[in-house]
């Protein structure tokens, strides 16, 4: 989405990252909510990242979902750096399957807060959800997007189980 400006902002510690992070794209697009994807490295590209949070909320971002894998820096360091809402997606790790990430992202100290979603696509998704749910409070066509969702959602569920074969 480049028409509009950027209301999220989403980060991710590597390319590696974005077969899981796309999942969150496909959903803010879902919703209507424009944003924009990058790589930042905490600890590859440092300064890039001290760039990105500390112009975030200038640049006129609301919120930054931020994915990253095993000893996962990237969502508490952008948190530290920004007033933003910063959600963070653990990216599953091959060694760990993502409870490094996980628990490196949720325990963040009291005062820099980190909005922790689960480990992989369905953190993913949930990001952008909640990002949704945050910028339907002040945009009507969102809430109604929102909404539309999640009546999809109930719908796509059959009464009756199959047999799958
Ligand atoms: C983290 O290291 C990234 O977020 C990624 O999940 C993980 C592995 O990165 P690559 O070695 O695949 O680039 O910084």
């Amino acid at each position: 989405m480049s028409e509009k400006s950027p209301q999220v902002g989403i980060i991710m510690g590597s390319q590696s990252d974005w077969p899981t992070m796309k999942h969150a794209a496909e959903t803010l697009e879902a919703l209507g909510i424009s944003y924009e994807k990058r790589i930042v490295s905490a600890h590859r590209t440092p300064d890039r990242l001290v760039e990105y949070a500390t112009t975030a909320r200038d640049r006129g971002l609301n919120i930054i979902i931020a994915g990253a894998g095993g000893a996962a820096h990237l969502p508490g360091m952008a948190a530290a750096m920004t007033p933003l809402p910063v959600f963070g997606v653990p990216i599953e790790s091959k060694s760990l399957k993502g409870q490094d990430s996980l628990l490196s992202i949720v325990q963040m100290p009291g005062g820099v807060p980190v909005g922790t979603l689960a480990i992989g696509k369905a953190g993913a998704i949930n990001a952008a959800l909640l990002s949704g749910s945050v910028l339907a409070l002040q945009d009507e066509n969102i809430a109604k997007a929102l909404d539309s969702w999640r009546q999809k959602q109930s719908n796509a569920v059959a009464i009756e189980p199959v047999d799958i074969l």
